[in-house]
């Protein structure tokens, strides 16, 4: 949808593993892209991603998106959650496979600290299926609140198992 305001800038991180992982990706783009008060500025490509944590399971699709929101944290992190469950995903264990994982990854420039939500998210300085979609739709010198600039976490960071499937 089109904001009357600007909106804040987010970024989500998706991610699939499990019931056709390319098609559940595309369908929580669409779906985030319309939800009321979000507008999509930009989608990464898809990327194919070994599996982090346990390695019996199936290779990951990831992607990340970059959004305008006029939505609060938390109830865009709710949206996210409902479209989740809508897209079947089963309660899992732990490092396991998934159906659709969605992540608030970065709401602006805010440092988020709820019990249910931490932005910017825990893991992202560590994993290379996040950095490298976000680097594709970043703003130019992105610095993430509290860890740096993006560009020295990219080079701390190595792109192995991580492919670019499509556009
Ligand atoms: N590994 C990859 N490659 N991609 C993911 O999205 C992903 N998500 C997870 C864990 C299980 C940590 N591993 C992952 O939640």
């Amino acid at each position: 949808m089109i904001l009357s305001s600007g909106g804040v800038e987010a970024y989500i991180g998706l991610g699939s593993n499990l019931d056709n992982p390319v098609e559940q990706v595309s369908r929580a783009r669409q779906a985030i892209a319309a939800l009321p008060g979000v507008a999509e500025i930009a989608c990464s490509p898809l990327y194919r991603s070994l599996p982090v944590g346990p390695q019996d399971q199936p290779d990951y699709i990831n992607a990340v998106m970059r959004i305008a929101t006029e939505l609060p944290p938390l109830d865009l992190l709710s949206q996210l959650q409902q479209i989740e469950n809508q897209h079947g995903r089963k309660r899992i264990v732990r490092w396991g496979a998934r159906t659709l994982d969605l992540d608030l990854l970065l709401y602006g420039q805010q440092i988020i600290n709820e019990p249910t939500l931490i932005v910017p998210h825990q893991e992202l300085a560590k994993r290379g299926f996040v950095l490298y979609p976000l680097a594709d739709v970043a703003v130019a010198d992105m610095q993430i609140p509290g860890l740096g600039s993006l560009s020295e976490l990219l080079q701390a960071c190595p792109a192995d198992g991580l492919h670019k499937i499509a556009a």
